[in-house]
């Protein structure tokens, strides 16, 4: 059984409402908030946790969308529970988290828990297409594994562009026997990332329409936690923009340690994270603890998107108020040419936050300076700079060796697509490769644009060269596992390799492969599943960086899925079904679109159709492949608004 792939994407927007109500001021910074900001847990020191471990910790995540400005614009956010980020996961090491999803979003979704190993519950890594199907609008479906790693996490929709959106949030894990549980008082999360005023659905029509020449979406602000500056008076901000959004304020007792847990959370960018006054000492990387060194303190952080490190910051400076500084570093994103998405963005992109000293003047700004930048932009810190805390050789004896080629070319129509080893990956979202392995299908067999690489050796060595030609920085991820990295160097020259570092290398789940440059990666295969290795850059994902690894499928074909996970595929099927040939009833006086794009063996056609609504309530009826969305006349001319609504075939 074979279906060709049908995902669709859809948003109802209803217009926004006109309301501009000033903010009120509080005398502490997080005690009340503008109108526009649910108070958040964000800004308070993570609740300390009282329950015996190991437990199992219940979430229920709605999934709906919600207008909010988290940089003053207003803009419909792909939300858990109406927040941005969404709520706060904590747990200990060996507990259980039971999460039960919600779907009201009007599109499918999945959630991928980054970084979480899910070792024996592959089908719970949420990645449509690869570990499950997408649980359709209207459905909810329930996340159940154990935690058997401590450190910085986050969760985000794996669906599309869908986190770009909002759909993310932290998932922190506390380990009883941290190395460094004693070197702070309070525990803080801080969320950088970048953010766009459009939804991501029109971004990504654009982005892979043929003949399209640009660069990725230019995003239109950087946030610290949620909240941005947006310049309200700029053409651009339209008259649903709050000037007055209090940036992110952290606070702080002189004399004190802070763990700070910093994650990038961007759908593109590479950010410099410092705070005035205040070096910070590395002590985790993506789980990993960090050994303390001279190297490990460090006055500005770089993290590319999906990257996270903790560090712990001594409150010794006089009481005061200093800045908290997540700049994007625009030198390192592609060219800002004027056939690229959003080129005349207004971003302001140094995003700036407050350390508040408990005892200084709430209202004065603080007049702090920046740290200077003393180190090659566009790039990780120095692997040598943070050793782990504890020995963790790269295996040594590989079983299975891979290597991966990144490159960039337009296929028959024109639309540029990324490939590995010459082939762009595209997603079968109702036929997960894991179910297929289960069913005992040769992933020798699968389809070319499957990407799928294979390794049965249990606990064998697993080493994978990843090569960019390209002008371009690609933070890849991979699932199911952390990873030694074992060497970043220059050239693509597999004859001309960097040494490999096999003693004391990084162990993380998220690297920058600079350009025209290789990494050396090893793991071992104790994890048997699916495993999803893609560059974070979510507008490269969409244009094909994606791999599939396919660990011990011999022992893996012989699990069982869960009822559940395979309901689902039935559950989506069946929506998908509804979708394909529908009716609806046109509200009065709402304007219809159709958009409709189709995909077919890496060729894509696009084709939309507007229709004015009769305005009565009668039945349009939709053909194959399409869906109806509702947009207010007034919606219509800014940027892209006319394509919010769209199915994508
Ligand atoms: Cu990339």
């Amino acid at each position: 059984m074979k279906f060709k792939i049908f995902s669709i994407l859809g948003v109802a927007l209803c217009g926004f409402l006109a309301t501009t109500a000033a903010p009120v001021e509080s005398e502490e910074p997080n005690e009340l908030e503008p109108r526009f900001y649910p108070k958040s847990y964000i800004f308070d020191p993570l609740p300390k946790l009282t329950e015996s471990s190991p437990t199992t910790r219940y979430y229920e995540f709605e999934l709906k969308v919600k207008k909010l400005s988290p940089d003053g614009f207003e803009r419909p956010v792909w939300s858990v529970n109406g927040q941005y980020p969404g709520p706060l996961i904590q747990a200990n090491k060996g507990d259980r988290l039971v999460i039960k999803v919600i779907n009201r979003l009007g599109d499918p979704a999945t959630i991928h828990w980054h970084g979480i190993f899910q070792r024996g519950t592959n089908w719970y890594d949420g990645v449509p297409g690869q570990t499950q199907c997408p649980i359709p609008n209207r459905v909810s479906f329930t996340y159940n594994y154990t935690l058997e790693q401590s450190g910085t996490y986050w969760y985000h929709s794996h669906f599309l562009a869908q986190y770009v959106d909002g759909l993310l949030g932290p998932l922190i894990i506390q380990d009883p026997d941290d190395p460094y549980k004693n070197s702070y008082q309070e525990d803080y999360v801080v969320t950088i990332s970048d953010w766009y005023h459009s939804p991501s659905a029109p971004l990504l029509v654009q982005r892979t329409a043929p003949h399209y020449t640009g660069f990725n979406p230019y995003p239109d602000a950087a946030l610290i936690s949620g909240r941005g500056q947006y310049n309200c008076s700029s053409p651009a901000a339209g008259k649903h923009c709050n000037p007055n959004v209090k940036p992110a304020t952290y606070n702080v007792q002189k004399g004190k340690k802070y763990r700070f847990r910093i994650i990038n959370t961007s759908a593109y960018t590479y950010f410099t994270f410092s705070i005035d006054n205040h070096p910070l000492q590395v002590i985790e990387v993506e789980g990993t603890p960090v050994k303390q060194a001279n190297t490990s303190t460090v006055t500005v952080l770089p993290l590319h998107t999906a990257q996270r490190y903790s560090v712990i910051l001594h409150a010794n400076q006089p009481i005061g108020n200093y800045y908290i500084r997540a700049n994007i570093i625009e030198s390192c994103l592609a060219p800002r040419t004027n056939n690229t998405i959003n080129y005349n963005s207004s971003i302001n992109p140094n995003a700036t936050g407050i350390l508040h000293y408990i005892g200084a003047d709430s209202y004065s700004k603080p007049t702090s300076t920046e740290y200077p930048v003393t180190f090659t932009l566009c790039r990780g810190i120095d692997s040598s700079a943070i050793r782990p805390y504890k020995p963790d050789p790269a295996p040594a004896n590989i079983t299975n060796s891979f290597v991966l080629n990144v490159t960039f070319a337009p296929n028959d129509d024109d639309v540029g697509l990324f490939k590995i080893n010459n082939s762009t990956f595209e997603p079968i979202f109702n036929n997960p490769t894991n179910e297929r392995i289960m069913l005992k299908e040769d992933y020798t067999g699968f389809e070319k644009t499957q990407n799928a690489y294979g390794y049965d050796v249990p606990y064998g060595g697993v080493e994978i060269i990843l090569l960019n030609g390209g002008l371009a920085n690609h933070p890849f991820h991979l699932h199911g596992h952390a990873f030694h990295l074992c060497g970043v160097g220059q050239g693509i020259d597999i004859n001309n390799l960097t040494t490999r570092n096999l003693i004391d290398p990084v162990v993380r789940d998220t690297v920058i492969v600079p350009p025209q440059s290789h990494i050396i990666i090893r793991y071992v295969a104790d994890n048997p599943g699916v495993w999803a290795f893609h560059c974070h850059i979510e507008w490269h994902v969409e244009l094909g960086m994606v791999a599939q690894l396919i660990e011990r499928p011999t022992e893996f074909s012989n699990r069982t899925l869960p009822d559940d996970v395979r309901a689902l595929c039935m559950q989506y099927d069946s929506y998908y079904k509804k979708q394909k040939r529908s009716t609806a009833a046109l509200p009065r006086g709402s304007m219809v679109k159709r958009i409709q794009i189709r995909k077919n063996g890496g060729e894509s056609k696009k084709q939309i159709r507007e229709e004015e609504a009769a305005g009565n309530g009668e039945e349009a009826v939709l053909n194959e492949g399409e869906r109806y969305i509702e947009t207010e006349e007034n919606d219509i001319g800014t940027q892209a608004n006319e394509e919010y609504l769209m199915s994508i075939w």
